[in-house]
């Protein structure tokens, strides 16, 4: 690996020095790793917000609930091994019980097949495989794959984690790392470029989680979209490695394409920690390489296309949520607001940890906070769950009695999985549909998304407020000012929580959990047993027909937040990631019916059968070979990078995707799985659509890049209205559409 960071090293000087010429201005980092990283320099046009660029990331990584697509649709490619260094990790599938130790085996027992799976298919193309209890892909990643000036893409959202060590590190669908594995150049809209600049210092409750979760208030969960946030200033080198991942993690909240630091001493410190001095000498000696220009930062207002600028030192801790992360306010104002909107003020529970919170930092300023509770003879009032994010970190816990702290306090450690963060949480204490409050570390908060109750109001905030928030136990604690009372009467207010960077006696280690692959895999064969119900090997898509789409049922008119979650809900629906058929029954469970309000409920148009599930209603238009459309509202498809959102409705017979915006992931997924995604010429469009009008999209043929589509809605009336719609489909995605899916076009 050294070796090849090398090379790219080496790489750099020239090709910047082509690119400060050719724009004729210095370069912001983004741009020194995109430049360095064109498949082909010359040709690629550099146009911010406008052109394609075509890419060649250093490495793929996907985690085990979205790798049975990518690795499914890689296969269909017919190579012999992964072009790019890849690797699965095994974190999704792990359901969040009893503990560390029992939820492991049982997810070894409950999802044998589709491990065997992925490591069969690991072991015969060349990829490294992360067992089971080994760590969250963007921890694992984290530890041991990213580096100052890389470009890796994830089939996760929260892959941008890594741009906590400087490197580009991007969320993507299936069929994008499929391509990149099978050797192909990876496409993605240039990027326009936030600054975000740092000053100051993060002191007493203020933590790095709180630099995003402010920004996520202040940009909205739409604010990044097909942007890349570029951090620097002076107080961007005071912030720990694993509290920038934490920052460029949640930026996927933000819809960023991602986020990222510069390089500076603090990642030196990390990569030293993690074993890995040498490429630690090899950053500092390019060390110009990994940051922008030192013109940018003189006149950064010039070079990025937007700035923010955030003092840390007056920054407060906050607080997002209930459902949505961009709700953001400060902790100290949580309280009436949460009275003011009547929000359940009992916590229910208090979960610390995961991909976006769960390192040494991370933990040791919750433990502070634990064992000050613990000494006045203090218990968590709410369930306190901890979720470590990796088998290193894990250890360390141990090791440095941060465990016992927290058991200690009534909380339970999970496995190093993801658990309750993707609905992996088996809850009894609380009954579906019962309004509860709880609060977590974690990045998501999606109606539904922990315990599969679109009751549960989740909040979010940095582990040190979550932890101390489990002491009170409500909602309207303030952890800076408020105080407890103990057993004896007396009352306790918190010390402002401290804690180190990194363990002074570095990681304990534990068993890591890689599988490296076969050497040479030609005569190994992948593991799908036939009569599987969680794998199924892929049928292509049919192509076009070449005749334009009339008079569709509209199948779903989506109104308000319709996120992947609202699209393919995962939690219990999980296990059939690999299983096409089985995994669309969850299709639109979560969504919101713009015409009746129900969530998950939409009326046959061909039979007027009201209350249906939207894939019951798909499937018999299947039956009779009638197509559909999806209306949508702002920003649809938000969140995960999970192509079965996409490939869910085309596989039912959704034929193009309407609404006011889209997410970026979400949209290239529906265009790789051949559906047509469409947006509004006038947003206001989206209140003319009504139940029981049909839909036609016209003049398919002469689909050509920038030119807008014709909509007719037909009106049950007779009447008929004519809307525009526009697309933002490249000549070669117009050929992924006509091909029925990107997939077919390359066959
Ligand atoms: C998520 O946080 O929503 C997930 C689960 O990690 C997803 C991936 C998935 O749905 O498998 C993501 O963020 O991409
Ligand atoms: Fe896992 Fe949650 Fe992180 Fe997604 S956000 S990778 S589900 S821990």
């Amino acid at each position: 690996m050294l070796d090849q960071i090398r090379a790219l090293y080496q790489s750099m000087p020239t090709k910047l020095a082509a690119a400060r010429k050719k724009f004729g201005r210095p370069l912001t980092l983004t741009e020194k790793i995109l430049v360095s990283h064109a498949d082909n320099f010359e040709t690629q046009v550099w146009e911010r917000g406008k052109a394609q660029l075509l890419l060649r990331p250093d490495r793929v990584a996907m985690q085990d609930a979205t790798a049975q697509m990518a690795l499914l649709q890689f296969m269909q490619a017919g190579k012999k091994r992964v072009a790019v260094p890849s690797t699965v990790h095994c974190d999704h599938l792990i359901r969040a019980q009893s503990g560390a130790k029992p939820d492991i085996d049982r997810a070894i027992e409950e999802n044998k097949e589709v491990y065997n799976f992925l490591r069969s298919a690991a072991r015969k193309y060349g990829i490294g495989f992360w067992k089971p209890g080994a760590g969250i892909i963007h921890q694992v990643v984290l530890e041991n794959y990213a580096f100052p000036g890389g470009l890796i893409i994830g089939t996760d959202s929260h892959t941008p984690n890594g741009g906590g060590l400087g490197m580009l590190a991007i969320g993507v669908g299936g069929a994008d790392a499929g391509e990149v594995m099978a050797g192909l150049p990876w496409e993605v809209l240039h990027p326009k470029l936030i600054g975000v600049k740092l000053t100051g210092r993060l002191e007493g409750w203020t933590s790095p989680k709180d630099v995003i979760l402010y920004l996520c208030g202040l940009l909205t969960v739409k604010g990044g979209t097909n942007k890349i946030v570029e951090y620097f200033g002076p107080g961007a080198s005071t912030i720990s490695a694993t509290g920038k991942g934490t920052i460029t993690n949640m930026g996927a909240e933000l819809g960023a394409t991602t986020s990222i630091f510069p390089f500076d001493e603090k990642m030196v410190a990390y990569l030293n920690l993690t074993e890995r001095a040498e490429l630690a000498k090899l950053a500092q000696t390019n060390r110009e390489l990994l940051v922008a220009d030192p013109e940018v930062l003189q006149a950064p207002e010039k070079y990025y296309d937007q700035i923010v600028e955030i003092n840390l030192s007056e920054l407060e801790p906050n607080v997002v949520g209930p459902h949505t992360p961009d709700l953001a306010r400060p902790v100290s104002k949580l309280a009436a607001e949460a009275k003011e909107k009547g929000y359940p003020m009992q916590l229910t529970a208090a979960l610390i940890g995961s991909c976006t919170n769960s390192s040494y930092e991370d933990i040791s300023r919750a433990a502070h906070i634990a064992r000050q509770g613990l000494k006045a003879g203090l218990k968590a009032k709410a369930h306190f769950l901890v979720t470590p994010g990796s088998e290193r970190i894990y250890n360390t816990m141990i090791r440095d009695g941060f465990m016992k702290t927290f058991e200690e306090m009534g909380g339970t450690v999970l496995a190093n999985a993801c658990g309750p963060c993707i609905g992996q949480w088996k809850r009894d204490d609380v009954k579906q549909g019962e309004k509860n409050s709880i609060i977590s570390s974690f990045n998501r908060n999606f109606p539904a998304r922990n315990d599969g109750n679109a009751e549960t109001l989740s909040f979010l905030s940095s582990p040190e407020v979550v932890t101390a928030m489990a002491f009170a136990g409500t909602l309207d604690f303030n952890p800076a000012t408020g105080t407890l009372t103990t057993k004896d009467g007396t009352k306790i207010q918190f010390e402002p929580p401290r804690g180190e960077e990194l363990p002074a006696k570095g990681f304990a280690k534990g068993e890591e959990g890689f599988e490296a692959p076969a050497e040479n895999g030609d005569a190994l064969k992948v593991e799908i047993p036939p009569t599987s119900e969680r794998l199924a090997l892929l049928e292509p898509f049919p192509r076009w027909d070449g005749r334009d789409f009339a008079k569709l049922p509209i199948l779903l008119k989506a109104r308000g937040k319709c996120t992947t979650d609202h699209i393919s809900p995962a939690g219990p629906w999980l296990k059939f990631r690999g299983h096409l058929d089985k995994i669309s029954d969850n299709m639109f469970l979560g969504a919101t019916n713009a015409f009746t309000g129900e969530t998950g409920k939409v009326t046959n148009a061909l039979t007027g059968e009201a209350g249906q599930t939207p894939t019951k209603v798909a499937r018999q238009y299947k039956a009779q070979g009638v197509g559909s459309i999806v209306i949508g509202d702002e920003n649809y498809g938000e969140g995960s990078s999970r192509e079965h959102a996409a490939m869910s409705p085309r596989f039912l017979g959704v034929k193009a995707v309407l609404t006011k915006s889209f997410a970026r992931i979400h949209e290239t997924n529906l265009k790789k799985q051949g559906i047509l995604p469409l947006t509004f010429a006038a947003p206001s469009d989206y209140e003319k659509f009504e139940e029981k009008d049909r839909v036609s999209v016209t003049g398919l043929a002469n689909l050509a890049p920038g030119k807008p589509v014709e909509v007719v809605i037909h009106k049950a009336s007779g009447q008929e209205i004519k809307i525009q719609a526009h697309h933002s489909m490249t000549a070669q995605q117009i050929g992924w559409f006509k091909a029925g899916s990107a997939l077919n076009a390359l066959n």
